[in-house]
């Protein structure tokens, strides 16, 4: 067969960018960027191609397996389906609907189906037991845009294209594409910002690949950003740099701020966070002179102690300084398919976890829970575990206590197609079809767009006969879970399978703002481009009276803990352990490609020269960081794009583990650091892992 070009929107990170893949039917030629997508403008990453070899990858699982004695055996959809139902029916019929846990993983988010059709499964399982990646990452963020916004997902991104300030804590866009804003090219984006005068600081205790391309970087102790933060707007008012702005009017909770922050002066967070006050204050005045400016964070301060507070006081910081709902600043998309309206509007606190009371957020508990509901016995314990698109013994805090409490679970059941460090401990692995075979819409990455944007895209290969989508695997579980007992209930299944995500997409595309349809979205395989942000508030706030709220008493309680922070800052030896991303690298899930691994090895241990040299440490000698929970042995990168005192490894490696079935990834499996990270390290607010700024010791070993 001749070769024929298919467009498609890469799944695998936010940046969502068009793609150009040459195939002839069976094989796929090639993978490049598509020139002519209006939105990502050719830009691919190198993760692109990695796409070919998940599809050819004879790893990826393609039928149903079942652990016997030990062993996996194929085992044929139906009996598999109904051995799940039947397992986990069981055990909820001896011990109630919450002794059946549920994790959900990140890749959920980039697919379509399963954004659309996982509510029917959890509904099905009635479970309160549930977690998903969303705690250790974006949590903050949530509860922010619920308390202040009105819904959940109400969250502004910065109008990059348009600013002329773009102040960066704790984000590393050029290694991880962006994040919480879907910022295809980005590179360029950032360049533009420079090429058109304006200027770019990076807070990060890492000389991130980011801050290489910045005008400016700032190394800041880690897990202190709360502290400068706090500098920073009590500068503003001591400064009379709060700028009179329309949506102060629809604000409640301003009066009064400024004495909440009387304690931070610049003077007085500095030593605690390694920046001068002199720079504090600067940073303050560039930031309020500049036309259009926007301050943002993401996973280095999301995922640390203080990461609802430290994102509280970015968007605080936004809103006295006018920047919020502005051209160039923090702005608000309207994407086609009007998402707000596909989940709740959120809610936070309306149940606490079983052990150690831990407030759930949409009906999730904090996944840093999840071990020790399964270990603690009592009424409520959980005994049987379902995962979906995750890898929690390699992505969430204390990877080791997972493996432990997954060995003790009843039954184990596990959507994916990896045999990896989490579904080894399974007793039925359920495979859906590769990315390649079903379509592609982003429920939620237009949404979180830096340009009003949409695109949609058929599946490049059938679905070999007999393989399920996702959505079908939760319908075909759901169906069997909660059967029909009357004719609405058999109708309801019936229609809800007929509906499937292709014809629920277009009607939300019909109810959307800009009224399209999938046909045409079709006819433009390219995308549409639907223009730049717009300011839309007050009128666009989800909350009724539309009006900010700003929770004052719920979000700066916080700032009684964060005063502590400022009096025992007086320990600069104490190693803090942060993490890193690569652009080869996708959290735990794409080293079985082997051109994304080769070269260098990547986990690594970085440290700063001075701290080697007091340890007497080499470049590439072994190193042991022990924390509280676990002890790893990683060679050490001696660089000084680290600050002192701090150490930085990656996330998502460690493919050592028994029973992984990942031949290239286990070729090069370095190490776990969520063998390190702790589960009692919170977010005190949201109860968010904090994964960053963790305390750990570090000492040389012999070489191995
Ligand atoms: N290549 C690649 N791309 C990815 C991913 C991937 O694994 N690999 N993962 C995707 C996912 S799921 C997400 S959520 C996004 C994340 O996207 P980003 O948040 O942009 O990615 P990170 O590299 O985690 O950036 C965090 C930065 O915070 C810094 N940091 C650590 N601790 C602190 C601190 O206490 N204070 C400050 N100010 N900075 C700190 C780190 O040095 C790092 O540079 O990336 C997505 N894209
Ligand atoms: N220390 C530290 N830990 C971190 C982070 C960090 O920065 N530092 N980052 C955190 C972040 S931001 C995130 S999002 C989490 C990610 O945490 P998880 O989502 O739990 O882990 P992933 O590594 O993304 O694993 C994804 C799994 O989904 C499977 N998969 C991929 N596509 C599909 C699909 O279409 N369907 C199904 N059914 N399965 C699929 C893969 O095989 C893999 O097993 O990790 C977090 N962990
Ligand atoms: S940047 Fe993200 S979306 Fe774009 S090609 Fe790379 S992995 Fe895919
Ligand atoms: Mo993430």
């Amino acid at each position: 067969m001749a070769s024929t070009i298919h467009h498609r929107t890469c799944n695998l990170c936010e940046a969502i960018c068009g793609l150009e893949i040459e195939h002839d039917g069976v094989q796929i030629l090639s993978i490049k960027g598509d020139k002519k997508d209006p939105f990502s403008r050719g830009h691919i990453c190198p993760k692109a191609v990695a796409l070919k070899d998940i599809h050819e990858d004879p790893d990826r699982l393609r039928q149903p397996l079942k652990k016997v004695d030990g062993h996996w055996q194929p085992i044929g959809w139906n009996e598999a389906l109904d051995e799940v139902a039947q397992r986990l029916g069981a055990v909820q019929h001896a011990h109630g609907h919450d002794s059946v846990g549920v994790y959900l993983g990140n890749p959920n988010v980039h697919n379509t189906g399963s954004m659309l059709f996982s509510r029917h499964l959890l509904h099905a399982l009635k479970t309160r037991n549930r977690f998903s990646a969303t705690s250790v990452d974006q949590l903050p963020h949530h509860l922010i845009a619920h308390k202040l916004f009105g819904h959940q997902l109400k969250i502004p991104v910065p109008d990059i294209d348009h600013c002329d300030y773009f102040l960066v804590f704790g984000a590393n866009p050029m290694a991880s594409n962006g994040s919480i804003m879907t910022v295809p090219d980005v590179r360029h984006r950032l360049k533009a910002i420079s090429e058109r005068g304006g200027k770019i600081v990076v807070i990060d205790p890492r000389r991130s690949e980011t801050a290489d391309l910045a005008s400016e970087h700032l190394f800041i102790r880690p897990g202190t950003d709360a502290l400068l933060l706090a500098a920073m707007i009590h500068e503003l008012y001591a400064s009379g740099k709060v700028e009179a702005h329309r949506l102060h009017e629809a604000t409640d909770g301003l009066d009064g701020l400024e004495a909440q922050f009387a304690p931070f002066s610049p003077e007085a967070v500095a030593q605690a966070t390694g920046i001068s006050a002199l720079e504090i204050r600067r940073l303050v005045s560039e930031f309020s002179a500049a036309k259009h400016a926007v301050a943002y964070g993401r996973m280095g301060v999301s995922v640390q102690p203080f990461g609802t507070l430290s994102q509280y006081l970015i968007m605080l910081f936004n809103l006295l300084c006018g920047r919020l709902d502005e051209t160039g600043g923090l702005m608000f998309t309207r994407p086609a398919v009007d998402t707000l309206t596909v989940t709740g509007p959120g809610n936070f606190d309306r149940s606490r976890s079983r052990v150690r009371q831990l407030p759930a957020f949409s009906g999730e508990y904090p996944v840093a829970a999840l071990a020790e509901e399964i270990l603690t016995p009592g009424e409520g314990q959980i005994r049987a575990l379902l995962t979906v698109a995750g890898n929690p013994v390699l992505s969430t805090p204390n990877g080791r206590q997972l493996d432990k409490a997954f060995d003790q679970l009843d039954f184990m059941v596990c959507i994916d197609f990896y045999l990896n460090e989490t579904t080894r401990h399974a007793d039925i692995i359920l495979p859906p079809v590769s990315p390649l075979e079903r379509e592609h819409y982003d429920v939620i990455f237009h949404l979180l767009a830096v340009r009003n944007s949409t695109r949609y895209a058929d599946a490049l290969f059938e679905k070999p006969e007999g393989s399920y989508h996702d959505w079908e695997i939760f319908l075909a579980l759901a169906d069997r879970l909660a059967p029909a007992r009357n004719l609405k209930q058999k109708f309801n299944q019936i229609s809800r399978r007929f509906l499937t995500p292709k014809r629920l997409l277009n009607v939300l595309l019909k109810r959307g703002p800009y009224k399209l349809s999938l046909k045409q979205l079709r006819a433009k395989p390219h995308g549409i481009d639907l223009g730049p942000l717009q300011p839309q508030l007050p009128a666009g706030l989800a909350h009724r009276d539309k009006r900010i709220h700003l929770h004052t008493d719920f979000f700066l309680e916080d700032l009684k803990r964060l005063q502590n922070l400022l009096a025992d800052s007086g320990d600069s030896e104490q190693m803090l352990l942060i993490g890193r991303r690569h652009v080869r690298s996708n959290n735990s899930w794409l080293h079985n490609s082997q051109r994304l691994v080769k070269g260098k090895p990547r986990c690594t241990a970085q440290i700063h020269p001075r701290d080697a040299a007091r340890m007497g440490l080499n470049d590439g000698q072994n190193l042991r960081i022990t924390s509280r929970v676990g002890s790893v042995v990683i060679p050490a990168e001696i660089t000084e794009q680290i600050m002192p005192g701090v150490v930085s490894v990656p996330h998502g490696w460690g493919h050592q583990r028994e029973g992984v079935q990942l031949r290239v990834a286990q070729e090069h499996a370095g190490v776990s650091v969520n063998d390190l990270t702790d589960e009692q390290s919170l977010d005190a607010l949201s109860g968010n892992a904090a994964l960053n700024a963790l305390p750990v010791q570090l000492s040389r070993t012999s070489d191995v």
